[in-house]
């Protein structure tokens, strides 16, 4: 074995509620934005399989996690749907959803798998969407009353919380660039949104502190790109920072530090852009930051200085500071457009190192998507030499990270099974196990033996 990872490192790969669960009109689930698109814009989606049926972990999910225990893992990430578990949002919790979640949450400590638990993965209710979402300072409230009944019903055995996965994401699509519901484009608005983002996970924070839960750690997963500039030229340097300023530190300074970047405070106030906020909201903020951090990586970011100043009558955007280059001769994964660069991660952890305290983390999400996957049955199974590739590209680095120091503890592949797609549906599959859509048949993939090996002797 040529990289060991330390001792009691986490193994396995991480999912979402709305991905895999299907089920969405059973056991009294309320609907979500992800329902509501899909119903009224099912055209979007590449295929026919939306989140009424996903994956069907709903019904499967004892397969699943028996499954899960085969292919080696040590622990798994899966989310709680919130219009599950409190249909419309805010009030009582629905009897079926907390039973199912039992289940689920039993079924792994039973085959000794440690479920790392996500509150939120871009699946806000629809009835508090209606009451505008992140924008509401009530949406905030109803879901620290959300996070504090997870807590209380499940934080006996879970002991990994997470409170948002990628929040910046549902900012991106939902308010900037047009790939989410409600496909607002407005930068104010998306301030807003991820302001009292962060607010509600400060809250949520507070929630779990209070719980009291022994042996807990709570955190957050945020989808770090880590931004190269073209050239050391000042210019191109100063692109790259801000474009660190917005993806990246906008998330990870308030949760890891507690304070947003004066800079990027400075530029939004320039620019007349700053959300509302109250001043003790900053306090919340200060007061409640996270133990373990999530880091879901998949590509960088190549950025450039301008060549033109961006039109003044031109609606407010990041990309008034910066333009995105394509670095010659990069590594690409075609099916989703990503470029693949493994040392990224590497540059991730020694930054979450030397500047955020060394805070534990771990891999939250790191993965490759591929169409027609069918092309490479062998023998009745699919030969994704191309995923073990692409996964030991990338841990080769981590491993170098951690040899280095960093505070890396486990990771998790995005993602278990091939899993429906918030805008590509099923066509790009990323799983370790592949799923037949018409039967729902699960069939591990090359890639699930070499992950069991790998998790089985904690390196490879
Ligand atoms: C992350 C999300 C996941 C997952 C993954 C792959 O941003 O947290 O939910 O979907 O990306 O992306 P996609 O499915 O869009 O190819």
């Amino acid at each position: 074995i040529r990289y060991r990872f330390p001792a009691g490192f986490w193994w396995g790969s991480a999912t979402s509620a709305t991905q895999i669960e299907g089920a969405a009109r059973e056991g009294g689930k309320g609907k979500n934005i992800w329902d509501y698109w899909y119903e009224i814009e099912p055209n979007r989606f590449f295929d026919n399989v939306g989140p009424e049926t996903a994956s069907d972990f709903y019904h499967l999910y004892k397969e699943d996690i028996r499954l899960m225990k085969e292919i080696g893992h040590n622990s798994f990430r899966f989310s709680i749907s919130w219009s599950r578990l409190v249909p419309g949002g805010r009030g009582k919790v629905n009897p079926e959803a907390v039973n199912f979640y039992n289940h689920v949450i039993n079924e792994l400590l039973k085959n000794g798998i440690e479920p790392f638990v996500t509150l939120y993965h871009f699946d806000m209710p629809l009835e508090l969407q209606e009451e505008g979402g992140w924008e509401s300072r009530e949406v905030v409230e109803a879901y620290k009353n959300y996070a504090a009944q997870c807590f209380r019903l499940f934080g006996d055995r879970v002991k990994m919380w997470f409170t948002f996965n990628e929040p910046i994401v549902p900012v991106e699509g939902g308010y900037l660039y047009d790939f989410h519901y409600p496909n607002v484009v407005d930068f104010r608005r998306a301030a807003q949104v991820a302001f009292h983002t962060m607010l509600a996970h400060a809250k949520a924070v507070e929630a779990f502190r209070e719980a009291g839960i022994r042996g807990g750690k709570i955190g957050i997963i945020l989808n770090l790109t880590p931004s190269y500039p073209r050239s050391r030229h000042p210019a191109d340097m100063k692109a790259a920072r801000i474009a660190d300023l917005f993806f990246n530190r906008s998330f990870l300074d308030p949760a890891v530090l507690g304070e947003y970047p004066e800079e990027l405070v400075r530029l939004l106030q320039e620019y007349g852009q700053l959300p509302a906020f109250r001043k003790e909201d900053l306090e919340w903020i200060k007061n409640y930051k996270i133990d373990i951090l999530g880091v879901n990586y998949y590509q960088p970011r190549r950025v450039k200085a301008k060549d033109h100043l961006p039109n003044p009558y031109s609606p407010f955007m990041p990309e008034w500071f910066f333009d995105y280059y394509e670095m010659p001769g990069r590594k690409m994964n075609p099916y989703r457009g990503w470029e693949i660069y493994e040392k990224g991660i590497y540059d991730i952890m020694v930054n979450l190192k030397e500047n955020y305290g060394n805070i534990e983390c771990y891999v939250s999400e790191n993965g490759m998507g591929v169409q027609d996957e069918e092309r490479f049955i062998r023998d009745g199974m699919i030969h994704d030499d191309y995923r073990i590739e692409f996964i030991k590209g990338h841990l080769i680095w981590l491993h170098k990270a951690i040899r280095e120091g960093c505070n890396v503890k486990g990771y998790h592949l995005w993602t278990f099974m091939d899993n429906w797609s918030w805008t590509n549906a099923y066509k790009n599959r990323y799983g370790l196990v592949s799923v037949d859509l018409r039967t729902k048949k699960r069939t591990p993939k090359k890639s699930a033996w070499w992950f069991k090996s790998l998790a089985e002797n904690n390196g490879f």
